[in-house]
């Protein structure tokens, strides 16, 4: 299955890359995972910093080409905005004559956008444009996104079956790290079986420290006795703490047949399923962040 591409610009110099990390860190872009590798051979250390784009796509011309002084063009939503950012970037990282000369004006296109180019680096273009039309290329749906960056979460898990719970925190905690969420920002509870989850959620939610909750159990149907009965409490409980507090909360709670199943949603065969419940819930968290905004504010 097709899932994104990656375009790779090898940069010159040291201190360029630096200075076009810095550059498409202030312009918002979300980084990607990072990765650092010791030299090789003598002196050839390398190291990438990845950034990502919610869309992308790649594109083919047969005949003209349309005039672009760069072949990496970027679609953004807020044109005249970023341009701001990226002139005051130039003034402050590379002085005033670079901010009037490595930076066109906004200009329109013959394809309906708008378009400047910037060059945050000497040797290094890239075009941002936007379609004129303003209801054309933008998000047609409020859509949360995957950064856990600046935002604090609560793990409830259950010590019954705890070689399932065990791994389905793990997996937890890999989505939020991974994501962008400090260690210190994560506060986890342990409560003695999925029977008590909705109760500690529910404190935790109650404090408004955390944009979302995460609930983690395994109720396995062939060993529990009233198994209905406790599976339809939990998840009465933790959806009635997310209605009453509004604070989103994640269900990470197995319901299984058996041991063997649970351990395929614990990692083993079928994904893990606390991974799953915590990129649930970062995605609740900035859709939740998204829609307190005011119709038109900037919501990438
Ligand atoms: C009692 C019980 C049983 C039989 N089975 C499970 C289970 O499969 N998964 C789980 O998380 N918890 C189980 N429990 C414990 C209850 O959730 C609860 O912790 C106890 O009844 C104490 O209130």
């Amino acid at each position: 299955m097709i899932k994104g591409l990656t375009f790779i610009r090898p940069v010159d110099s040291p201190a360029h890359f630096d200075e076009l990390v810095s550059f498409f860190s202030a312009l918002g872009f979300e980084p990607g995972r990072s990765w650092d590798e010791p030299a090789q051979r003598p002196g050839v250390a390398s190291r990438g910093r990845p950034f990502l784009a919610p869309l992308g796509n790649l594109e083919f011309v047969d005949g003209a080409l349309p005039t672009l002084q760069t072949d990496l063009l970027i679609e953004v939503t807020a044109l005249d905005a970023l341009h701001q950012v990226a002139r005051q970037w130039l003034e402050t990282n590379a002085g005033a004559d670079a901010a009037k000369s490595r930076i066109t004006d906004i200009a329109d296109t013959h394809w309906k956008s708008r378009l400047f180019t910037v060059q945050p680096v000497p040797d290094f273009s890239v075009a941002f444009w936007e379609w004129q039309d303003p209801l054309r290329g933008k998000p047609i749906a409020i859509e949360g996104d995957l950064s856990a960056a600046g935002m604090s979460f609560a793990i409830v898990v259950a010590r019954w079956n705890a070689v399932i719970t065990d791994r389905l925190l793990h997996g937890a905690l890999d989505a939020l790290l991974r994501s962008g969420a400090k260690r210190e920002s994560i506060e986890v509870a342990r409560v003695p079986g999925s029977w008590e989850i909705p109760s500690a959620a529910r404190q935790f939610a109650e404090t408004r420290k955390f944009d979302a909750i995460v609930a983690l159990g395994c109720l396995i149907r062939g060993e529990t006795a009233h198994y209905e009965a406790i599976y339809n409490e939990v998840a009465r409980g933790i959806g009635q703490s997310q209605q009453d507090t509004g604070v989103p909360h994640s269900f990470g709670v197995l319901t299984c047949e058996t041991l063997e199943q649970a351990l395929d949603r614990a990692g083993l065969k079928s994904g893990n399923k606390g991974f799953e419940a915590a990129a649930a819930a970062i995605e609740m968290a900035s859709l939740h962040r998204k829609i307190a905004q005011k119709p038109g504010e900037q919501r990438a």
